[in-house]
């Protein structure tokens, strides 16, 4: 009888044990359903599919000195980017965004320690109906929370990086972040009468015509967003640069793949300069820096950012996962 009191002992708390077990497991399903259905429950940062893409060189491109119009000249066109003239110097961009692969050797040289890594979290995206919701140890290290790696996706541009971040990069490497102006008159492949289409919204990146939300062109999220993402692109969360065609330029991912920094603050009537600007800088102080071409989580019903004149902007010591940038340089100080 000692051995079926013992045996009955042991008994109930299995039973507890594994009904446990099975609400744990239940929650931990749901839980995960949650937070990665119906779109992006199966994808991980770096997931390429059966793409093979060949890393394009990082080597700066020259876009030429002159005059431009930059604005958003698309069918609903918001109210603080009117079409406005400005001049520019000549200046080099980096032909593609600032990936992992570089960003890990800067962290190394230098054992810099990014924004996220300090507050211990950032802002993260993982897919499902949730919005962007802070996670703790997300870092660029860990685009989508401490499980998460980014051996995958060396290649692939860095997240989670903040302005500080970016602008300590850029210098680090001799360089600096582009002013808006700049980066929208790379966006728009550097050409003067590219802005006079109003027929061609999309024009320059990644070639004339195209709309990455309808056709893929770039790497943005085709379909409603949160239930569904069609994928015509390819890709749920970063592309490896290189994944699309490049504009006229040959700059890859102007549009789509992550928003990337730019050294202006925000400000609703910068756009509302009635002087020809010479290499305007945006105002001398702020609340959020400005950052452009939209990302992978842009889609038509939210954020539809993806067009060359679209403003974006974010307190600087904020990271996303969908944020990253790469680097300008005046072209009087030649590309290495
Ligand atoms: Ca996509």
């Amino acid at each position: 009888m000692k051995a079926n009191y013992m045996t009955s002992r042991w008994r109930i708390p299995t039973a507890f044990v594994a009904a446990a077990v099975v609400l744990v497991g239940a929650a931990l399903v749901l839980e995960h359903q949650e937070v990665l259905d119906p779109v992006g429950a199966s994808y991980e940062w770096g997931d390429v599919g059966d793409r093979n893409v060949v890393t394009p060189p990082n080597d700066m491109v020259l876009v030429p000195a002159g005059e431009y119009i930059i604005g958003d000249d698309s069918s609903n066109p918001a109210p603080d980017a009117l079409p406005r003239r400005i001049r520019l110097d000549a200046f080099y961009m980096d032909r593609h965004e600032v990936i992992n692969r570089e960003f890990a050797q800067f962290v190394e040289a230098t054992g810099y320690v990014t924004t996220a890594e300090n507050k211990g979290g950032a802002w993260v995206y993982r897919g499902g109906a949730r919005d962007w919701k802070y996670i703790r140890g997300a870092n660029w290290r860990h685009p989508l929370g401490p499980c998460s790696s980014i051996d995958k996706a060396i290649n692939h541009p860095v997240v989670l990086v903040s302005w500080y971040d970016a602008d300590v990069y850029a210098r680090w490497a001799g360089k600096r972040l582009p002013t808006e102006a700049e980066w929208e008159t790379a966006a728009r492949g550097g050409d003067p009468a590219a802005f006079s289409d109003q027929q061609r919204p999309y024009h320059g990146v990644p070639s004339a015509g195209t709309n990455p939300a309808e056709d893929g062109s770039a790497n943005v999220w085709q379909g409603h967003w949160p239930q569904k993402n069609k994928l015509t692109d390819g890709f749920f969360y970063t592309a490896p640069v290189g994944s699309f065609a490049a504009n006229s330029l040959g700059l890859y991912d102007m549009i789509g793949n992550v928003w990337e920094w730019t050294t202006d603050w925000y400000a609703p009537d910068t756009y509302r300069a009635e002087k020809i600007a010479h290499n305007p800088v945006g105002p001398q102080t702020g609340r959020s820096r400005i950052a452009r071409g939209g990302s992978w989580f842009c889609s038509p019903n939210y954020c539809s950012a993806y067009r060359p004149g679209f403003r974006g902007k974010s307190p600087p010591a904020h990271a996303f996962n969908n944020v990253g940038f790469r680097c300008a340089r005046d072209a009087t100080i030649p590309p290495g």
